[in-house]
């Protein structure tokens, strides 16, 4: 039967937007799906029965929008990606469907608290920081726009590590996200595929009589694919996250069972479940584990066999013309090795030749890169990724072969060169170097600012820049403002929708039009008294997690954030120290009283930044109790910063820490989130910062630090920290009161590791920065104290950050890179001739 042939029965309980249908919908998942009377309903179960009441009416713009996808056949993205950091889901789903407030009504009337059944979803932290939020962001501006797409990744079973402080010290405690089910996927077990592993591979004649290589794994892991609408913000698109599980081809090895041998039974079920377990808590650093060279080829070849069956199977198109059906955009190297997954379909399975394969896959990758620092870089062993996969390692060999034959040919005679360009580095152990596979699988190669992305093609990637120019370019990172703003923000997002309409949130641009207000007495006042309530919020929030009582007319100066030493958390605390040390050498010092807020993780495994989170704590301890300092300054460590807790501090800050060495931050995204909500930066210029300055204006944003140039200039010429150690004054005493003991009961040892690191070599330039960031913190201080001068730029902030909504990088993309035409799906139960 032909699914055109079928007349839906909209049954309106399940679509229905009134706030009695919702009621009504509501109850009705209790009892049906959840299998519970309303005395017995615990939290959960009423969070679950709200949840599945807004699925529910995404599913019937999800249908539409996939059987739309299959008549019209339309070029679609596929957005590879190991990390997806969605947060959670319910309330995004319905500021898109247009029901939030709405919602809360129904909700209330049914005598339920609102706000804590928003709370009770647990986020899918399936990312690690910026790079895995940009790819969520991602998703909600390519349906808001109505570009078709899919997010293709991982369904890790544990997410990113949820953070305790025991001591000061970070605690890692597993991320249990899928205990009590989750309601915004449907698995798809019959869609599943297969993908193999190990072994050899074998030469052999086809009945053409062509030579054909076949792959002899030695095992192999089954991925089920798990499915999430993805509804844009007032639209009908909905489009497809599209996550893989890893299970076992067969649970059980009825062989060994039969032998008596149960353990064995089950161990390769243990063994193939294992790959989609947890994600890898690094993030800019790579650790080299075959397992996580795993995932990425699981998941790759999952969402590639996915792709070909829908192109030649669903849509029976010929697999020639693939590459004009879809694009691939990998989201940094971990999917790069679908380059070399995609050749090997194409020669192996389908049986097409070399160079028209190569054509294929040339024009269907599209290489985005979020990262110059050299640890972060991912390459593989040789040995290890030749015995895990055989026939990827002969293919990339052979792409290696002919194109350092091609760069032989435009540059006789330059070795150096070769070695440069060659996916295989040869300069000790053998490596396959993954950015520049995937560099030289793609069409389009790009950046995520405009310094990034310039340094990407003077530096780690020059020698492909020279030769291929036409295939780089930049693409500024956005952030999605329907979460970062009208979800986190609600006073703010009423207030500005009071003035000018809320058309800016399609199209941020439009908050320009704030600009008129900034003469506005009134709407100055309303303005401040908005950041002064949200403020207030985060001091009860304060003072419920850490018992620390802040002062809300303070300066909430906030650093939020993946702990890391080029982000430079510790410089933060330096100017903390160095404020410390002037009020106890003078305890009548005026200055403009601030409360510190850190928020963030670090890698398990990274002990400095360990140590920079127990130092933080550990001032925080003195300071905070210290009766000189009377309350002038404040520090806070809030424990386990992740989405959730991202959305209510945005809106709270005063001051937004963007301090990152100029050269090291590819981009940056909270940035953009701190700014869009009336913060004022203080930052280097460094990744987006530069383009946000340039947005705001220079009047506006607080500017310290050494340029890009500058940092590789001094340290070209031989860096020595000393130097500024010997000649700062605050600076040494700032340093000496850490390695004093002061902050560790009278401990000297305890932030040795840091405090040497730093004098000695400072790889970071903290030192060499110092002075700047303290001169302009006064600066800011002073600028603090006219509060109506700093709303004005507060507003000015807000009203000229358009420019860094996802769905102006989307559209880049689109245009330049993705060539692809916008869709329309119609609405469920609305004639309609859209598309
Ligand atoms: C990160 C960069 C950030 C950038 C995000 C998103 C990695 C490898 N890179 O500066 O450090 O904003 O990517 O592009 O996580």
């Amino acid at each position: 039967m032909q699914t055109e042939d079928i007349q839906i029965r909209i049954e309106d309980d399940r679509t229905g937007l009134e706030i009695e249908t919702l009621k009504r919908a509501i109850l009705d998942n209790l009892f049906y799906i959840q299998g519970k009377f309303p005395e017995i309903a615990t939290l959960n179960d009423y969070y679950m029965a709200l949840a599945y009441t807004v699925r529910d009416r995404l599913i019937h713009r999800w249908l539409i929008s996939s059987q739309t996808y299959t008549k019209v056949q339309p070029r679609e993205v596929c957005y590879l990606s190991a990390e997806f950091l969605m947060g959670p889901h319910l309330g995004n789903n319905l500021i898109n469907l247009g029901i939030y407030d709405r919602m809360r009504q129904a909700v209330q009337e049914l005598g339920l608290n609102f706000e804590a059944l928003l709370e009770q979803e647990e986020e899918p932290g399936l990312g690690n920081g910026g790079l895995g939020r940009l790819a969520a962001c991602y998703l909600d501006s390519m349906a808001t726009l109505d570009i078709p797409s899919v997010g293709y990744g991982i369904r890790y079973e544990f997410g990113i590590f949820d953070q305790d402080i025991h001591d000061g010290w970070q605690v890692e405690i597993t991320d249990k996200w899928l205990k009590n089910g989750n309601p915004w996927e449907i698995a798809r077990p019959e869609w599943a595929f297969e993908v193999k592993f190990g072994g050899r591979t074998e030469r052999y004649t086809d009945e053409k009589g062509r030579s054909r290589v076949k792959w002899i794994p030695d095992r192999m892991v089954q991925g089920v694919p798990y499915d999430t609408p993805i509804l844009g913000y007032e639209t009908s698109s909905t489009n497809t996250l599209r996550l893989w599980s890893a299970q076992a081809v067969e649970s059980f090895d009825f062989r060994a069972f039969n032998a008596g041998d149960y353990y064995g039974a089950v161990g390769n079920k243990v063994f193939s479940e294992n790959l989609s377990k947890v994600l890898y808590p690094n993030d800019e650093q790579i650790q080299g584990k075959q397992l996580r060279l795993e995932q990425q080829y699981f998941f790759v070849s999952c969402s590639l066999q996915d792709m070909i069956r829908t192109h030649c199977d669903r849509r029976g198109l010929p697999i020639s013309i693939f590459h004009e059906k879809f694009t691939v955009q990998l989201n940094d190297t971990h999917p790069a090795i679908a380059v070399a997954e995609l050749m090997r379909l194409l020669l192996d399975e389908h049986g097409i030749e070399w160079d028209q394969a190569w054509h294929i896959t040339q024009s269907t990758m599209a290489y985005t890169n979020h990262t110059l620092l050299p640890e972060a870089l991912e390459r593989w062993a040789v040995g290890l990724f030749g015995s895990l996969l055989p026939r990827h390692l002969e293919i990339i060999y052979e792409i290696n072969g002919r194109f350092l034959n091609e760069v032989r040919l435009r540059y006789p005679k330059d070795d150096e060169r070769i070695r440069r360009m060659s996916i295989i580095d040869e300069s000790g152990d053998r490596y396959v170097r993954m950015a520049n596979l995937a560099t030289l699988g793609s069409y389009s190669i790009n950046g995520v600012a405009e310094l990034h992305t310039q340094l990407l093609k003077q530096d780690v990637l020059h020698d492909f820049a020279e030769m291929y120019p036409e295939r780089f370019n930049n693409k500024t990172n956005g952030v999605t403002p329907r979460r970062f703003m009208v979800l986190s923000n609600p006073r703010l997002t009423k207030l500005i929708t009071s003035k000018i309409g809320d058309h800016w949130i399609r199209n941020l641009q439009e908050l320009r039009q704030l600009e008129s207000f900034v003469e506005d007495l009134e709407f100055r006042s309303e303005w401040r008294q908005i950041k002064l309530a949200i403020k207030r919020d985060l001091a009860n929030y304060i003072q419920e997690q850490n018992g620390i009582e802040v002062n809300v007319d303070s300066i909430f100066d906030i650093q939020a954030k993946r702990f890391h030493e080029y982000k430079r958390q510790h410089l933060n605390v330096l100017h903390i120290i160095t404020l410390y040390n002037r009020l106890k050498a003078n305890p009548n010092l005026d200055i403009t009283p601030r409360t510190f807020i850190f928020g963030g993780k670090a890698a398990p495994g990274y002990q400095m930044a360990k140590l920079i989170i127990k130092l933080i704590n550990s001032v925080a301890d003195v300071v905070n109790s210290d009766p000189d300092v009377r309350d002038r300054i404040k520090v806070v460590f809030l424990k386990d910063y992740n989405v959730k807790f991202a959305q209510r501090v945005y809106p709270a800050a005063d001051l937004s820490e963007q301090i990152s060495t100029a050269g090291k931050e590819a981009s940056g995204t909270g940035n953009m989130k701190f700014s869009m909500n009336g913060a004022l930066t203080i930052g280097t210029l460094d990744g987006a910062n530069i383009e946000i300055r340039e947005e705001v204006g220079a009047e506006n944003f607080f500017l310290f630090g050494l340029t890009a140039s500058k940092v590789s200039q001094i340290k070209a010429k031989g860096y020595d920290p000393m130097q500024y150690y010997i000649a700062n004054s605050e600076l040494k005493a700032a340093i000496d009161r850490i390695n004093s003991g002061f902050f560790s009961k009278g401990d000297t040892a305890l932030f040795k590791p840091l405090v040497g690191s730093l004098m000695y070599q400072d790889p970071y330039l903290l030192f060499a920065d110092y002075q700047s960031y303290i001169d302009v913190q006064t600066q800011v201080g002073e600028a603090y104290r006219d509060q109506d001068h700093w709303t004005r730029m507060s507003i000015l902030n807000t009203a000229r950050m358009g420019k860094f909504s996802s769905d102006r990088s989307i559209r880049e993309y689109v245009k330049e890179v993705w060539k692809i035409d916008p869709l329309k799906i119609c609405p469920p139960n609305e004639p309609c001739s859209i598309h």
